[in-house]
């Protein structure tokens, strides 16, 4: 029997995210509405590291990257998008509205102004304009392993951001046993202007195939696009393993490639759902943190078993 509907999405911000995905997969709806109605709420969240209250780069400008992917290999994305508040939404339109898969810059924003979606002013939040005055002091771009635990969330990072992660992925099956995935980005705080890291790369930052499972990424972009990561954690579901144990392989490869010492300095998280609905999560080094949300308990918070 599968456990449907259920999603899964990456740190803490995944909680109020996956309820309102739960509004929709509780009604039956699809899990395709329900990822983007859930990152939705985290875009929209000023406060937090995804969507415009993101950090900028390293000119000052908030660059966002956003996919979407359904249970047919249907997929959308934008990258370096700017000034629009729901990458996500636009990826959907992407993948529903074109005969394209991605679309990037200046492109993605005429794109999305042409499909109705405000041009918000080139602003930065609170928090993002203190740490970028921070930044500017070395101007050195060194990114931290991402933090965060449950229920305590540390100020850590290069600038001392709210959080220093930036990214939320979701996973979800609905009712009908279908399963859906999205992923929406400021990207790495203080990148160089058009560096575009896994989130809105299929296969890197989300991957779907309805048949075997669904799997997303988050943690340091450049390693997970070397390593195809989420595509990988779908294969290697097919070969049989469990959404854990494919998590947990794939944090290996990593670390294969990098190297005990340079791996120590990157954090990268996968989650994961089978075709079975089963949910499971693997990350590099400790303080990633993910949420699930099932008909038994819509908040659940695991800090997520690590390698290193
Ligand atoms: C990136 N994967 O742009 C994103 C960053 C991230 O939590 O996940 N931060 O490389």
């Amino acid at each position: 029997v599968k456990n449907k509907p259920v999603a899964i999405a990456t740190w803490n911000d995944g909680v109020p995210a996956n309820q309102a995905a739960w509004q929709v997969l509780s009604k039956g709806g699809r899990a395709l509405d329900a990822v983007e109605a859930g990152v939705r709420v985290t875009e929209d969240s000023q406060n937090c590291c995804v969507g415009l209250g993101g950090n900028p780069d390293r000119d000052g400008i908030v660059t966002l990257d956003a996919c979407i992917m359904d249970d047919k290999f249907n997929c959308g994305s934008v990258a370096a998008l700017e000034r629009i508040k729901h990458p996500i939404s636009v990826a959907r339109a992407v993948m529903e509205k074109t005969p394209h898969v991605m679309l990037v810059g200046e492109g993605a924003q005429q794109f999305a102004v042409a499909q109705g979606f405000p041009l918000e002013p080139q602003t930065l939040s609170a928090d993002a304009a203190n740490a970028y005055k921070e930044w500017l002091k070395t101007s050195e771009y060194k990114p931290v392993v991402n933090i965060e635990n449950s229920g305590n969330q540390k100020k850590v990072g290069p600038v001392g951001g709210p959080q220093n992660h930036d990214t939320i992925a979701m996973l979800a099956m609905d009712a009908q046993g279908n399963l859906s995935g999205s992923c929406t980005t400021s990207g790495m705080g203080f990148k160089m202007r058009g560096r575009v890291g896994d989130s809105p790369i299929i296969g890197a930052g989300l991957y779907v195939d309805n048949e075997v499972g669904a799997a997303a990424a988050t943690g340091q972009g450049e390693d997970v696009i070397r390593m195809v990561g989420s595509h990988t954690v779908v294969e290697l579901m097919r070969q049989g393993l469990s959404p854990k144990a494919a998590c947990k392989a794939a944090v290996e490869r990593i670390l294969k490639i990098k190297g005990d010492k340079a791996a120590r300095d990157i954090q990268v998280g996968f989650i994961a759902v089978s075709s079975e609905g089963e949910v499971g999560a693997f990350a590099l080094q400790k303080g990633f943190s993910y949420a699930v949300c099932d008909a038994k308990d819509q908040k659940q918070l695991i800090n997520c078993e690590y390698l290193l």
